[in-house]
C-alpha cells in the first residue's frame, strides 16, 4: 500500500516518514494500520532524538547543580515547560504543572484544590461520557467528604442534553468537570459556552483536554478552563508526562499535592514552607527527558498546524462513517463528523468486539475493543463493549478502506 497524500491539508506521506513504526509489518507483506492513536500516540523521529539526544549530551538533575550540565538540562526543562503553555494559551509558564498523565493531573486538583474548597453537600457537575479518569477521583471525594455528584446526559446521537446541563447550573455548583472531547463518540463538546454559563452559575472549570489537546487548537483562555488536564503520550510526546494547567490565582492558593524535595522553600525539623508554583506541585525528580520531549512533540505539531490535523482527521471520520455504513450490520455511535473528531466506535452484529478487533489485528489493522474506561457511558448505550478505531495526523484514507475491508471480512467469516 502506497501511504496517501490525500488529505485536505496535510502532506501525509511526508509526515508518515517521520514515524519509524509505521514503516512496520506485522507479518511478511502485511503493512501496520495502527488506528489506536486514542489509547496512545506514535512518536515521531523529532521526539525520540531530542530524548536521545537529551540522554547523549545533557542529562543531569534539573533545578539543583550549579554546574554547566546540570544548568543545561534545567534550561531545556523550563524550555519545554514555556512551550506548552504557549501552546494552549496559558498566561505564563508558571500555569503549567507536569505530573505523569492525565490521570494524575485530575487527582491533583481533587486532592488539592476540591480538598481544600469543598465540604459536605457541594456540588459536582459531570457528564455521562466522562472517562473513568474524570469520574473516579470525585467518587473518591463523595465517599470521603459528601460531596454530591450529578451528571449531564447523552443524547442518542451522542451529545450532551444541554438543557438538562442548564437546570443543574441552577443548584450552583462548586466545579463542573467536563471533558473536551470524549475518547469512545468522539464529541467535541461546546466547552466555551458550557464554561461561561458554570462562571457565571458561581462554579470552578476543569477540562479533561487529554483527547482535545492532541487533535485540534486548545486555548485555555477561550475555552475558559480554570484547569486543563492532558498527556504528553496522546499528543507524539513521551509516556510519563501528565500537564495540569491551572490559573495562577487558583494554583496559588491550593495546598501541595505531594510532599519532598524541590516543593519546599525551606524546612525545618517540624515545618516546611513551600515553593512557588508550579514547583509547589512538583515534589521530587521528575521525567526530566520526557518534559524535553514533550517539547518536541509540540513543536512538531505546531510545525503541521494544528487546524490541519483537525480537518484532517474530520475529513477521515467523514469518509470513514461513510465507508462503515456499506457495511451491513455495522452500528456506529457517536454525532455527525463535524461534531466530533476522528474517533469511530462501532458494534458488529456478527459478532463481539473482542472478535472483531482479533480479525482486524490478523489483517495488521490495530483498533480497541472494550469499554475503553467509559463503563457508565457504555451502559447508557445498553452495551458492554464497543471496537473503536480512531485517528491522527499519520492515518490515510487508504488505512480506512483496509479497516473497512477487514471489517467485511468478519460478516464473511461470521456469515
Ligand atoms: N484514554 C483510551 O484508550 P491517561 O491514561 O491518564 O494518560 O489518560 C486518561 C484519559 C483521560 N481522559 C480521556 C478523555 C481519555 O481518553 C484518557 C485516556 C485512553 O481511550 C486510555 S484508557
Amino acid at each position: 500500500m502506497t501511504p496517501a497524500t490525500r488529505s485536505p491539508t496535510l502532506d501525509v506521506a511526508r509526515l508518515r516518514e517521520q514515524f519509524p513504526v509505521l514503516a512496520r509489518e506485522m507479518k511478511p507483506g502485511v503493512p501496520l494500520v495502527y488506528l489506536d492513536s486514542t489509547a496512545t500516540s506514535q512518536k515521531p523521529l523529532a521526539v525520540i532524538e531530542a530524548m536521545d539526544l537529551f540522554y547523549r549530551r545533557h542529562n543531569a538533575n534539573i533545578h539543583r547543580g550549579v554546574y554547566q550540565l546540570a544548568e543545561e538540562a534545567t534550561a531545556q526543562f523550563e524550555a519545554a515547560r514555556a512551550r506548552v503553555a504557549a501552546f494552549i494559551g496559558a498566561a505564563e509558564p508558571a500555569e503549567i504543572i507536569f505530573t505523569r498523565n492525565t490521570t494524575e493531573s485530575i487527582n491533583l486538583v481533587m486532592r488539592t484544590w476540591a480538598q481544600a474548597n469543598l465540604a459536605a453537600g457541594d456540588l459536582i457537575l459531570l457528564t455521562e461520557m466522562e472517562h473513568h479518569s474524570n469520574i473516579v477521583p470525585w467518587q473518591m471525594l463523595a465517599a470521603e467528604k459528601g460531596v454530591q455528584l450529578e451528571f449531564v446526559p447523552v443524547s442518542d446521537d451522542g451529545l450532551l442534553v444541554l438543557p438538562v446541563y442548564e437546570k443543574l447550573l441552577e443548584r450552583r455548583p462548586k466545579l463542573v468537570a467536563v471533558g473536551h472531547m470524549s475518547n469512545v463518540l468522539g464529541t467535541i463538546n461546546p466547552v466555551a459556552e458550557m464554561s461561561r454559563q458554570a462562571h457565571a452559575a458561581g462554579a470552578v472549570v476543569l477540562v479533561d483536554g487529554a483527547q482535545s489537546v492532541p487533535h485540534m487548537k486548545v486555548n485555555v483562555r477561550e475555552l475558559g478552563a480554570d484547569f486543563l488536564a492532558f498527556s504528553s503520550h496522546k499528543m507524539c510526546g513521551p509516556t510519563g508526562i501528565g500537564i495540569l494547567y491551572g490559573r495562577r490565582e487558583l494554583l496559588e492558593k491550593m495546598p501541595p499535592f505531594l510532599g519532598g524535595g524541590d516543593m519546599i522553600r525551606r524546612v525545618r525539623l517540624h515545618e516546611f514552607s513551600t515553593n512557588e508554583i508550579p514547583h509547589k506541585f512538583e515534589a521530587g525528580t521528575p521525567a526530566i527527558a520526557e518534559v524535553i520531549g514533550l517539547g518536541a512533540a509540540i513543536g512538531f505539531l505546531e510545525a503541521a498546524g494544528m487546524d490541519a490535523i483537525h480537518a484532517h482527521e474530520q475529513d477521515l471520520i467523514a469518509y470513514t462513517l461513510d465507508r462503515l455504513s456499506e457495511v451491513p450490520g455495522v452500528r456506529v455511535y457517536g454525532p455527525a463528523p463535524a461534531l466530533r473528531g476522528g474517533v469511530a466506535s462501532f458494534v458488529m452484529q456478527a459478532a463481539h468486539p473482542h472478535d472483531v478487533a482479533q480479525i482486524l489485528d490478523a489483517d495488521g489493522v490495530a483498533v480497541r475493543a472494550g469499554h475503553h474506561c467509559a463503563m457508565p457511558l457504555h451502559e447508557r448505550y445498553g452495551l458492554m463493549a464497543t471496537t473503536r478505531a480512531s485517528f491522527y495526523l499519520y492515518n490515510t484514507r487508504e488505512e480506512v478502506d483496509r479497516l473497512v475491508a477487514a471489517v467485511q471480512k468478519v460478516n464473511d467469516i461470521f456469515a
